[in-house]
């Protein structure tokens, strides 16, 4: 197949028009767009939350001040349950037989939960976890790797209406136990091991390191992954407790609009790991009309969000979303290239997936392989392609667009975050031209402007950091809890509310958005969000180690793969060398995970520093990228960049 040529070009700009039998079929159309610019802000947040079963319908749709507990509220009055939402009403319409979850194993096994199926799992899960003591309120963590239990427990914790708290199974013990005792839990649901690569990793005994080191006691409920009859302790048996409770039915407990729904960890503005709390009416109407909207997602559809659940893409797309439209979902526990590199294409074509939502850094390893591994597969039920998680840049764009999506499928390419709980700009794929190397303009309802360090609209074309200007139903409620800015990060600014991203992005006279990375110290590599912070102090915590930094590097493979490069400054009698690079990434390893080690570490006499001796990692990040460093005259310690330059780590 050829390289697609420009559709069009306009004011110098390539469009790429959606096919016209795409746009016949899509769920939003222009019509629905000027829809909710009649209808006003937040009004037009109504029929979003139409597409949810409420049990007792919302007052308003928005509360904007009740002055108790946080300033916002979504739907208040409105009470509803999630896993209702996402399971019990389509048994109820008649479609308990058809698909909800198609597992793939990574030993190549695969299990499919019909609606109702999963509907028996749920209940007979969450009468387990009330006998084991779990109330409304409690939180929940799951530690668990990309197995249908991790969906069933969610949806389980939902249906009582405890809070759950996912931590992402490459997470370490350390990391583990920060967020236990950081969410209050006290239950946790995790397994015996997993397989990565074909190797068969222990992740109860993190679990259990993890426990010891937690203040209060955690009683635990273990799957048996691995199949082969390991002693879970005195710990429950998942499989025991389903078995027991088989044919139980819990009445999904009815929740206030603005209760939890769940926890997550991400890393904070100021690199810190921060706690992020999402609503159940807000969160589930911004996932749900968003699946609907921008991944054009219905009933007949299967879906395949290929991020794990341990993130918020999981959560928000590959769970929540595409199950309260009753679509069905795939998961895959295991990586793009084991055994073969054509893993996904065999697996989107064995199941008909006709929506895959990825990250650019996957795109960019398709692309490393070869075009030759999606062409021998039949992938014609695709007709809707979306990326995540990072930008992507137009060569990936017209790859994936070509050689995935056969030059037939819109792509989309989303921009959200963990505290906006669902996507906030994209094109609408039946209705905007796309452009790529852009992501698209703001969602309806959703407004955004680029601003200075002021808070100041900046000219289109310049940039800027984005700040969205109106409250939307998916943000976080953290964001308006606490009352500093950094934490809050919402502020008011010449009468205009406004939450900061911590995006900096240029936006065009077309309102198209490009995203230009982080201003602040939060780390995105690839497509993952870590902590900087966490990171830095487990190396500083290094025999021998003075200071420490790290910051986003990208590597020179052809595919520009981002990766972690930390600057290490040893104390003065200590030599940064081969057995010294080699401990500071075992200590990554086990205070967070083998995803955080970074790739590469340059040993450094000093890092620069501000006259108030704050660590620039601007010029770091600019060093390891060989990039130019402009005016160093504000540091403290200029001269230290030349010789950082010599000394890279490359
Ligand atoms: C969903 C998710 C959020 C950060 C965000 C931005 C980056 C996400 C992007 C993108 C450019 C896109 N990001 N989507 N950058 N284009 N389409 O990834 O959440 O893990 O919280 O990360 O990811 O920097 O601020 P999260």
């Amino acid at each position: 197949m050829d390289d697609s040529s420009p559709d069009e070009t306009d004011g110098g700009h390539e469009w790429v028009t959606p096919p016209e039998s795409f746009v016949e079929q899509a769920n939003v159309t222009a019509a629905d767009r000027e829809a909710f610019r009649e209808a006003g802000w937040p009004e037009c947040w109504r029929r979003p939350g139409d597409l949810l079963d409420w049990g007792c319908g919302f007052d308003a749709v928005l509360d904007e001040d009740d002055g108790d507990e946080g300033p916002i509220r979504w739907f208040p009055g409105g009470r509803l349950n999630a896993s209702y939402n996402c399971v019990d009403r389509h048994v109820e319409a008649g479609r308990g037989d058809e698909t909800a979850l198609a597992w793939e194993g990574k030993l190549g096994e695969t299990r499919t939960y019909s609606y109702r199926e999963l509907a028996d799992e749920v209940n007979a899960f969450a009468a387990a976890l009330r006998e084991l003591g779990v109330e409304e309120g409690d939180v929940v963590t799951l530690y668990l790797p990309m197995i249908p239990e991790l969906p069933v427990a969610m949806l389980a914790c939902a249906r009582i209406g405890a809070p759950h708290s996912v931590v992402f199974a490459g997470f370490s013990a350390d990391a583990l136990a920060t967020r236990l005792s950081g969410a209050d839990s006290e239950y946790l649901v995790t397994c015996d091991g997993y397989y990565r690569r074909g190797a068969a990793l222990d992740l109860k005994r993190r679990a259990d390191n993890a426990c010891v080191s937690v203040g209060h006691a955690v009683e635990q409920v273990v799957v048996n992954r691995l199949d082969d009859d390991r002693p879970v302790g005195d710990h429950r048996a998942y499989a025991d407790l389903v078995e027991t409770h088989a044919g139980a039915e819990v009445e999904p407990v009815s929740r206030a609009s603005d209760d939890l729904l769940f926890l997550i960890y991400t890393s904070g503005t100021t690199g810190e790991p921060t706690l992020v709390r999402h609503t159940t009416g807000g969160y589930l109407t911004h996932v749900t009309w968003t699946s609907h909207a921008v991944l054009d997602l219905g009933p007949d559809d299967t879906h395949w969000c290929s991020a794990d659940v341990g993130w918020i893409t999981g959560h928000s797309y590959a769970v929540y979303g595409p199950l309260a439209l009753g679509a069905t979902t795939v998961l895959y526990e295991g990586t793009p290239d084991h055994p073969e590199t054509d893993r996904l294409w065999e697996i989107i074509e064995r199941n008909g997936v006709d929506v895959f939502y990825t990250a650019p850094t996957s795109i960019r390893a398709f692309m490393k392989w070869g075009e030759q591994h999606p062409e021998r597969h039949d992938l014609s039920s695709l007709r809707l392609l979306g990326t995540v998680g990072e930008p992507i840049d137009e060569t990936a764009w017209h790859w994936y667009r070509n050689h995935v999506g056969d030059g037939r499928c819109p792509v989309v390419d989303t921009w959200w975050q963990t505290e906006t709980g669902g996507i906030v700009l994209s094109t609408l794929p039946g209705v905007d031209r796309m452009r790529p190397g852009a992501v698209g303009k703001s969602l309806p309802g959703i407004e955004t402007v680029v601003v200075d360090e002021r808070g100041h609209r900046v000219a289109d074309g310049e940039a800027g950091q984005l700040v969205i200007t109106r409250p939307w139903p998916g943000m976080a409620r953290s964001l308006c809890e606490g009352t500093d800015w950094g934490a809050r990060r919402t502020r008011t600014v010449d009468g205009q509310w406004q939450y900061a991203t911590g995006d900096n992005a240029v936006r065009d006279e077309d309102g198209y958005l490009h995203l230009l990375g982080r201003a602040d110290d939060v780390l995105k590599v690839s497509d993952r969000r870590l902590s900087t912070t966490e990171i830095e102090s487990a190396i500083v915590g290094v025999e021998g180690v003075a200071e420490a930094a790290v910051v986003v590097g990208e590597d020179d493979d052809a595919v520009r793969q981002s990766e972690i490069h930390a600057f290490v400054s040893p104390e003065s009698n200590v030599a940064g060398d081969d057995a010294l690079r080699g401990r500071v990434r075992t200590a990554v390893e086990e205070a967070i995970g083998p995803i955080a080690a970074p790739d590469a570490v340059t040993f450094a006499p000093s890092l620069p520093k501000t006259r108030s001796g704050k660590v620039v990692r601007r010029y770091l990040a600019a060093i390891a990228n060989g990039e130019d460093l402009g005016d160093t005259s504000a540091l403290r310690n200029p001269e230290v960049v030349g010789e950082l330059e010599s000394l890279l780590d490359r």
